[in-house]
């Protein structure tokens, strides 16, 4: 077999700058979620982290957009809970908070994590927040993010730069 190397971002978040964005609605989620996210943020080295608190989920890319670009985060972890109701807004609201996340990414360069609950029901919402339906430390959606915000900083950092324009 040929060698190969492998890169993996650590879980050290010693001196990054992550900001967190979460969505009011449902915030009997995002709350959870939220201190989950910063549960693990601190278990990785990160003491300090700003939040911002948007409406809902909606609003959640456009927060990102500028804290991204405005070069003042390493990582921004979204956090927010859409939870499917009787009528179609479930899906404008989960789809374009989705590829908005996704678009201001890949526009910055920074990791922007998709940290936003879609489910069909509260349970399934609570289950995915550290609630009792969770019989497992790790399934709080929050301190998933925020592992996977800290090791894609890492990884990223591996990595070659990005192109500027014009070179
Ligand atoms: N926002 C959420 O974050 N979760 C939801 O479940 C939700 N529902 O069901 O409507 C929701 N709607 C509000 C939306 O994110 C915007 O704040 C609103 O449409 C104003 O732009």
């Amino acid at each position: 077999m040929g060698q190969y190397t492998e890169y993996e971002g650590a879980l050290d978040a010693t001196g990054m700058r992550i900001a967190v964005v979460a969505g009011r609605f449902n915030d009997h989620i995002t709350k959870p979620l939220l201190d989950g996210a910063l549960a693990a943020l601190r278990d990785a080295g990160l003491d300090e982290v700003p939040v911002h608190w948007v409406p809902g989920a909606f609003e959640i890319p456009l927060v990102a957009q500028r804290l991204a670009a405005a070069g003042a985060c390493d990582a921004v972890i979204c956090l927010g809970a859409v939870i499917r109701g009787d009528t179609p807004h479930f899906d404008y609201v989960a789809g374009e908070c989705a590829a908005g996340i996704m678009r201001v990414s890949l526009d910055t360069g920074v990791p922007v994590v998709f940290g936003v609950l879609t489910t069909d029901d509260l349970d399934q919402a609570l289950a995915r927040a550290g609630g009792p339906a969770c019989n497992d430390i790790s399934c709080n959606k929050g301190e998933e993010s925020a592992a996977t915000a800290v090791e894609m900083v890492n990884l990223l950092r591996q990595l070659p730069p990005t192109p500027t324009k014009g070179s």
